[in-house]
């Protein structure tokens, strides 16, 4: 299929005849260049692709859906706003020079790192970001291969998060379980098949990870569970990537606490808020935030299958999940 959009016009024409799913319930899927994408986000990531232009100084964090990326809305923006990183400026206009950067009494971490293609680009196809002050921080759950030209060849930074699948595919049934109903079972086979928001999950891991081997100067790739089991060496190896090296350890571990799932799961603003762009409601971004929790909802042959699924996908990569 040679063209499936109009880059010229403002407005994205999906190609009718991409192959269609639906699936989770009731949520149509189509397929384009290799990737599952929810309709209302197809023509939002076109326009993104095609539109968007990276300045040397952004920051992308980029996921597969479900892996934690919401923990490093918060973590990014408090180390490139830090006032003691070696490199840092305290950089953001609106920071109180007295006090600590922490937007998060009135900002869910959605706000501070906007989604290219659900938030950006799905509200004006046409979007003009050049306002926008540097560094620019973004997020997007794009896979690799898709990404807008300009990201991949400018010198501006990619963060990377993956999980344990079986956390991923909890994750993502609980999350939009909030919205629709969907039988676990039916869920998990759709998973499996790849067929979920930005899926297949283990294509969108390798399209980053091989790509992270060969330019680690580029995407930094990271993993959950070790931000779980070490979050202050995480944090300090994430600074040093954005070229903000945190020197202080008393900052090092109120940053940690700042981020952390217990603090943020507990304000007001994600016990009570809605995200405007999607709907869902902040609290659904929070929580359990642990590493194992598909333990009490997979069955053993579950487990078996999907850890069967990743073994075969990833074998040869060098990665373990
Ligand atoms: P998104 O793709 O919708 O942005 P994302 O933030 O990547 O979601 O993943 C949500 C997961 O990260 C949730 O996992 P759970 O369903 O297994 O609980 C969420 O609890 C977890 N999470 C969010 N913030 C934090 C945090 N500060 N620390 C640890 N885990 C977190």
């Amino acid at each position: 299929m040679e063209s499936s959009s109009s880059s010229s016009s403002s407005t994205f024409q999906i190609d009718a005849r991409l192959p269609k799913e639906i699936s989770w319930g009731t949520i149509e899927f189509l397929q384009w260049e290799g990737f599952w994408y929810a309709k209302p986000h197809l023509a939002a990531v076109m326009a993104a692709r095609s539109h968007f232009k990276a300045r040397d100084e952004d920051v992308i964090l980029a996921s597969s859906m479900k892996t934690g990326s919401t923990w490093l809305k918060a973590i990014i923006p408090c180390i490139i706003n830090s006032k003691t990183s070696a490199a840092g400026d305290g950089n953001g206009d609106n920071i109180d020079e007295e006090e600590d950067y922490d937007p998060f009494v009135e900002h869910h971490p959605n706000d501070l790192m906007p989604a290219l293609e659900t938030q950006i680009f799905r509200q004006d196809p046409n979007a003009d970001l050049s306002g926008m002050p540097s560094p620019r921080l973004l997020r997007t759950h794009m896979p690799y291969s898709i990404l807008p030209e300009s990201i991949k060849d400018s010198a501006c930074k990619i963060v990377y998060i993956t999980r344990d699948p079986k956390d991923v595919f909890v994750s993502l049934w609980h999350f939009l379980n909030t919205r629709i109903s969907c039988p676990l079972h039916e869920a998990f086979e759709s998973f499996c098949n790849g067929v979920h928001p930005f899926g297949p999950f283990h294509d969108h891991v390798l399209g980053y990870w091989k790509e992270s081997l060969k330019r680690p100067e580029k995407i930094l790739f990271l993993k959950y569970e070790e931000l779980k089991s070490d979050p202050t060496g995480q944090v300090r190896k994430l600074a040093s990537f954005l070229g903000r090296p945190l020197v202080q350890v008393d900052e090092v571990d109120k940053l940690v606490w700042k981020c952390s799932f217990e603090r943020l799961k507990n304000l007001e603003i994600n016990r009570t808020g809605v995200d405007p762009h999607l709907g869902f409601t902040y609290k659904s971004y929070f929580r359990v935030g642990l590493v194992g929790d598909w333990k009490n909802h997979l069955s053993a042959e579950m487990r078996k299958h999907l850890d069967k699924i990743t073994q075969t996908k990833l074998e040869g990569s060098g990665l373990e999940l």
